[in-house]
């Protein structure tokens, strides 16, 4: 069936437009048109088919999508994080699955690489992964350790020029066809610490994850250590303990923050535009009362999250930002998402399951979105935490 086109119209109710600068438009026009034209024709296919559509890394990267805000020098963008935010929106527009790879990328594996790398690290690797050469991965999940990374099983020996790392990760979005992965493992004196591992180093694999039913068009793995030899050039020097990979989830999370928020924001744009149009008992469904309702508060929600990323993305560039108010950021809009795509998908009716819309895919894939860089429970705990000095964990 031939695919309708994107007819996007993003909801601006406040017109936060005017806080925006004329490089955050566009910006942010240049991403929405990249997936409305090159996104949206293949998504559902992809999804349908839980393939990853890989020729879309060097796109990304070409568009600037990989490491926006790190410095020209290393290949990233040089923006700020409203720009950097924008881009997430724009993408998770399209797709939960398409920004992930971009959050991954720019997030978990270029900024571990550029915070806590040393020059010939930063050299080696970054220009490739910003211009999509090369695709990256994050490992810290693993079997028996997803909330509680400090526990985590997967550690190094030392070896004189060389560290042997040995374990498994799970849950590894990007991982079958990564290049690099960025690793967490514990030292011999039990403290985590960050490397990066080449695919083809032997006794490394990355099998692939089967049977999911949300972020289908994202390829999901796991990394098995078997004996491998990691040379000690390839350690992140400087960083040392669970600050390392956490510090890294502040920048992904506040992406998804604003990507959560553009999946919810392509629900609720549909759904508005279909109830003007679906006739039913001689009238407009969008005429009733209780279709009113559904869509009065997806847009109230939508601009209160707005506003919320809005000002997070200006105490990130002041560098004020807390951990804690990312978390606050990341569980709305994760939440938002869910509730506008469920409701959503009501005002579509029947026709709301299938893939002739996003809907149902949004839906699905927010149930990742809810789940990593922390679970819902979690980041509420940490807003329990911060507010009441108790720590509920
Ligand atoms: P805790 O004792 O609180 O802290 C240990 C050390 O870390 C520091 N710290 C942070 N540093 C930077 N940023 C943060 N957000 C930080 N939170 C804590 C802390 O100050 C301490 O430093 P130091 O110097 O004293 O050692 O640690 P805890 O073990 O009690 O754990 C706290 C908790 C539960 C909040 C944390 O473990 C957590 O966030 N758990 C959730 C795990 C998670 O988010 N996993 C994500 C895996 S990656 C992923 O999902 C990628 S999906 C990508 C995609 O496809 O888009
Ligand atoms: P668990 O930690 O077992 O949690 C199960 C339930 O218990 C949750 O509801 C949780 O909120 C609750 N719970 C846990 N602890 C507490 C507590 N103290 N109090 C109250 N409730 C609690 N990880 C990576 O490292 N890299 C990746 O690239 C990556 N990509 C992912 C892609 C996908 C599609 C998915 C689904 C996951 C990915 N993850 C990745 C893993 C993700 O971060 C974890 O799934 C997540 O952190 C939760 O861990 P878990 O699944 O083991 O759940």
């Amino acid at each position: 069936m031939a695919k309708k086109p994107d007819l996007f119209n993003s909801p601006d109710y406040y017109l936060l437009d005017e806080l925006l600068s004329e490089e955050h438009k566009l910006v942010r026009d240049s991403v929405r048109s990249y997936v409305k034209k090159e996104i949206s024709p293949i998504i559902e296919d992809c999804a349908e088919k839980a393939e990853f559509p890989k020729h879309i890394v060097k796109q990304m990267g070409d568009l600037g999508c990989f490491g926006p805000t790190i410095p020209h020098k290393y290949g990233g963008g040089g923006l700020d994080y409203i720009s950097y935010g924008l881009m997430m929106q724009e993408l998770e527009r399209g797709d939960s699955g398409v920004r992930s790879t971009a959050s991954v990328q720019g997030s978990l594996v270029m900024h571990p690489i550029y915070a806590y790398g040393d020059e010939a690290q930063k050299t080696k690797y970054l220009p490739k992964l910003a211009s999509g050469e090369w695709l990256g991965c994050f490992g810290l999940t693993e079997p028996d350790f997803g909330s509680n990374p400090s526990g985590m099983i997967t550690h190094i020996k030392d070896a004189g020029d060389h560290v042997i790392l040995n374990g498994a990760k799970m849950w590894i979005s990007n991982a079958p066809f990564a290049d690099i992965a960025v690793v967490w493992a514990k030292n011999e004196q039990g403290k985590i610490q960050g490397m990066i591992l080449e695919r083809g180093m032997p006794g490394f694999s990355t099998p692939t994850t089967h049977g999911k039913w949300s972020l289908r068009a994202s390829a999901t793995g796991e990394l098995v250590f078997d004996n491998v030899k990691v040379p000690k050039a390839n350690i992140l020097p400087h960083v040392i303990g669970l600050k390392g990979p956490l510090g890294c989830l502040n920048k992904a999370r506040y992406g998804i923050a604003w990507g959560a928020l553009g999946a919810a924001m392509d629900c609720y744009d549909t759904a508005l535009k279909y109830s003007k149009e679906r006739v039913q008992f001689g009238k407009p469904i969008g005429g009733f009362q209780l279709q009113q309702k559904k869509l009065a508060e997806m847009i109230t929600e939508i601009t209160k999250a707005q506003l919320l990323v809005w000002r997070l993305g200006s105490l990130m560039n002041e560098d004020r930002a807390t951990a804690s108010q990312i978390s606050m950021a990341k569980r709305n809009s994760c939440e938002i998402a869910a509730d506008i795509a469920r409701n959503a998908r009501q005002i579509l009716g029947g026709m709301g399951i299938t893939n002739e819309f996003s809907i149902m895919r949004h839906m699905m894939n927010i149930e990742s979105v809810i789940t990593y860089e922390g679970t819902h429970d979690i980041h509420l705990l940490i807003t329990g935490l911060d507010i009441t000095g108790f720590n509920a964990f």
